[in-house]
């Protein structure tokens, strides 16, 4: 989780010294869901990610240093610097991030189904967030992963707002995991502060879909501790309500106290986890820094499969 927020930190960075363009969605505050899935993934597994996909990606196992430059839009990035922080794909990982809210789910399907057709153990994930569940898609692609038991889990990172779309405001149902009857899917609800609860639910989860049983639906209540993208005003929630959600439901300062407490660590060493995280990522920056930007005139290059013309 220290990885993920220190990550996120440098593409922070990168929007305010302007070598980053287009929208930055941090997800800083949300790291437990990615992290309860490390440990339960498997290299041959797919996740299929959102707008927020950082954390996602290094739960995966995806190279820091590729996705840093692909931010930075430098031609050593994973898609060469064409798709930045909203297009992270990389095939070797079966890590992909899709920027069209609620299309993770039918992409993480396809996967789903490809295990299938393989006879394959590995599950598809699909990372959605409270505004993604109430697309068509999140009701077609559970419909039909239940109808096949296809090896389907969908994490529904609820922060409570679609932008400014307060997720009560727009839901029929109470929980996004309640919605599991409907399709013959396990649902769980889990704590988006405790990265342990979240590991333990995940675990069920992970067992269930790659045991056959047919697809999960499990929901991290969390908060977004930035704006909805860097730079948003975020007028729609009170001071009070974003203070309160960063004391209280900050899963790394949880996992600080409880490493604590049970004197598994101590703050030195902590603070030294820190540091060493962070000067190592800011090493890679340095090292893309210098990394050379796509050249524009190969744009038109990798837009059609070799062979085949516009
Ligand atoms: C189909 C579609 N409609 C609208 C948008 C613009 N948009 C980007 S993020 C977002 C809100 C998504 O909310 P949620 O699914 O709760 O995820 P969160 O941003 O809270 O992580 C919207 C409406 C989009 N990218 N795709």
């Amino acid at each position: 989780m220290v990885e993920m927020r220190e990550f996120e930190e440098l593409c922070a960075e990168g929007v305010k010294t302007g070598e980053i363009h287009g929208e930055m969605h941090l997800a800083t505050g949300q790291e437990a869901s990615a992290a309860g899935m490390i440990g339960l993934l498997r290299p041959t597994d797919a996740v299929v990610s959102t707008h927020r996909p950082h954390a996602h990606a290094l739960a995966k196992g995806v190279d820091a240093r590729a996705m840093l430059a692909e931010i930075f839009e430098r031609s050593t990035g994973l898609c060469r610097g064409r798709g930045g922080h909203l297009h992270l794909f990389d095939p070797e990982q079966n890590f992909s991030s899709c920027s069209i809210v609620g299309a993770s789910l039918p992409i993480a399907l396809g996967y789903a189904y490809a295990s299938r057709l393989d006879d394959s153990e590995a599950v598809a994930v699909a990372i959605t967030g409270d505004g993604g569940s109430n697309h068509g898609t999140f009701h077609e692609c559970l419909n039909m992963a239940g109808a096949w038991r296809l090896p389907f889990l969908v994490v529904v990172e609820n922060n409570s707002y679609a932008i400014s779309v307060p997720a009560d405001s727009v839901s029929a149902s109470e929980t996004y995991a309640e919605r599991a009857s409907a399709y013959g899917a396990l649902g769980e609800l889990a704590d988006g502060s405790d990265v342990e609860a979240v590991s333990t639910v995940m675990e069920r989860a992970f067992r269930h879909v790659r045991s056959g049983e047919g697809p999960a639906i499990v929901e991290v209540v969390c908060a977004r501790f930035k704006g909805h993208y860097e730079g948003d005003i975020d007028h729609y929630r009170s001071r009070r309500e974003k203070a309160k959600a960063s004391a209280s439901m900050d899963p790394v300062a949880v996992a600080r106290k409880r490493l604590l407490e049970s004197e598994a660590a101590t703050d030195k060493q902590l603070d030294a986890v820190v540091a060493e995280t962070r000067e190592r990522l800011a090493a890679l920056l340095a090292e893309v820094r210098s990394d050379p930007a796509p050249d524009a005139a190969d744009a038109g290059a990798y837009v059609f499969v070799d062979g085949v013309s516009a």
